[in-house]
């Protein structure tokens, strides 16, 4: 079997954000940011109330817990305040992945900290001066930086005044600080991302969107993150036309940028051969693809139509927005991978995405991760495939990984066999959709080194191949280890995804 299918300058890497790594959340003129009200619910909340899912608010998602946070920051655990502390350890860290290999790096700029209220006329030079030196230190170990302009941390001053992106004055000003940090940035950074998984507005329009939903105050009696289609598809319509915009101003500051669209990737199957299922299934796909279709294609697919019509939804287009869409379609297609989900078919006469991001119905193929995400390596060839075949252009993934809990050994290793395999069955799937066919130019680990959690705020919940001696209390020394898995990337990397085997010595 010939394993050496990946292309000679095939990106592998790592992800982050900057909401989860960087901390110094009140330092150097950074202005507040929506990631900076997400509480932290710990396994042992979710185990002892046993309530938690993905649904319950661990955002801010009213403006009275705003508030509240805001008064009393203390009686709350905040973590993305702190992160890992990146801001201060970049150079450190970013040699640690060069130790690696990496090739490729995506990382997030934090919007207010170039932009403090978002929308301010003149950007920060400390903020600006701080990514400089964080693309430079990446330069010097050879590793080109992929960059994401909105990743979960709107500005707050547009989420409290303006709705967040219900707002075209937040349109204008996402656009502005595009133009300002594409135009510095040029010559150091070529791959740009605009929104991260911009369809998470459905389940988290705070985190995604900085929306604060107007009913968000009956969060205990319900599900916050069903309903509110009006508002979520009216944010998200103003997020596409940002991005449109992004994209061809990108090109028009210099031709050799390119820019890409950011999809939590839903792939569905059908709990039963029931062609009612299957249907579900088709139901689903559509409130996933929609966003990409946009994006890629340029204009609203049709089946939205009749969801819009049947569902009294009105999306509000400006004028230009239509010429926007279809002007700024974006060069490659990223994706975040993890897992995948089961429909079953409800009755509705007129479908309604369901909001989840993890499938409440069970496959009873596959196992799940500690924190219940099922694990279906073979799932990433299919919807590899379901991509290249839908849009025909290059592929990255910006995101796949695991989050597990390490257990340090006596002298201090961390034997992640676990995170391994799970790295081994999704990079020989990753192989055979190149052999299919599919143009997938690189990879990235979701968080190569441990960092805050997006859903819960944990710090246990870990991720990376290099460990931070850190609890999800901000607690601990802040030092970074080489866990196993350190070396068995490193491998995979060197040998272009030749040598897959864990035949490892650490
Ligand atoms: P955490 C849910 C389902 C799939 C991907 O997630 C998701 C989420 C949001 O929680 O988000 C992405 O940290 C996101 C990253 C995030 C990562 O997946 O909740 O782009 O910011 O950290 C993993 O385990």
């Amino acid at each position: 079997m010939d394993n050496n299918v990946f292309p000679k300058d095939f990106l592998w890497g790592g992800a982050t954000a900057a909401n989860q790594i960087e901390g110094a959340f009140d330092e150097d003129g950074r202005g507040l940011a929506t990631s900076d009200f997400a509480r932290l619910v710990s396994k042992q909340e979710r185990d002892t109330e046993g309530k938690f899912d993905e649904h319950v608010p661990h955002n801010a998602s009213s403006s009275e817990m705003v508030a509240d946070m805001k008064a009393n920051p203390d009686s709350w655990h905040l973590p993305k305040r702190w992160g890992i502390d990146f801001y201060h350890t970049y150079k450190e860290d970013i040699a640690l992945l060069a130790e690696m290999g990496f090739k490729v790096f995506r990382m997030s700029i934090s919007w207010s900290r170039i932009f403090p209220n978002g929308d301010d006329k003149q950007p920060n030079e400390l903020g600006l001066a701080f990514y400089d030196k964080v693309f430079d230190e990446c330069h010097k170990h050879g590793i080109e930086p992929m960059v994401t302009l909105s990743h979960f941390d709107t500005p707050l001053h547009l989420a409290e005044e303006y709705g967040g992106f219900l707002s075209r004055h937040t349109v204008d000003a996402f656009v502005h600080y595009a133009q300002t940090v594409i135009a510095r940035y040029q010559s150091k950074v070529k791959y740009w991302l605009t929104f991260n998984e911009i369809n998470n507005v459905l389940s988290n329009p705070f985190t995604s969107s900085g929306v604060i939903l107007g009913g968000a105050k009956k969060v205990s009696d319900g599900n916050p993150y069903l309903g509110h289609w009006q508002e979520k598809f009216q944010a998200v319509h103003n997020q596409m036309v940002a991005s449109a915009l992004t994209v061809q101003l990108a090109h028009r500051i210099n031709p050799n940028l390119r820019v890409g669209n950011m999809l939590c990737r839903l792939e569905n199957y059908a709990e039963s051969t029931k062609p009612e299922d299957q249907l579900q299934v088709l139901f689903e796909d559509h409130f996933n693809w929609f966003f990409t279709d946009v994006q890629a294609n340029g204009e609203y697919p049709y089946y939205m139509k009749r969801f819009f019509k049947e569902n009294h939804i009105n999306v509000e287009f400006a004028p230009g927005d239509k010429e926007a869409l279809l002007e700024g379609t974006v060069d490659f297609i990223t994706i975040s991978y993890y897992m995948t989900y089961v429909m079953r078919y409800r009755g509705e006469p007129v479908p309604k995405p369901t909001g989840r991001l993890v499938s409440d119905i069970k496959n009873p193929n596959l196992e799940l991760s500690a924190w219940g995400w099922p694990i279906d390596p073979i799932g990433f060839r299919i919807t590899l495939n379901h991509i290249y075949d839908r849009y025909h252009l290059p592929i990255f993934i910006s995101e796949n990984g695991l989050g597990a809990v390490d257990q340090l050994e006596s002298d201090g290793r961390i034997i992640d066999d676990y995170r391994i395999d799970y790295m081994r069955k999704h990079v020989e799937q990753m192989r055979e959709a190149i052999k299919d066919g599919v143009d997938v130019f690189g990879y990235a680990w979701w968080g190569p080194i441990d960092l805050v959690s997006s859903g819960t705020s944990e710090m246990t919940k870990r991720y990376g191949m290099i460990y931070v001696d850190q609890d999800d209390y901000g607690q601990g020394t802040g030092e970074r280890k080489r866990k196993k898995s350190f070396y068995y990337y490193k491998k995979v990397i060197q040998s272009n995804g030749a040598e897959l085997d864990n035949d490892i010595k650490y």
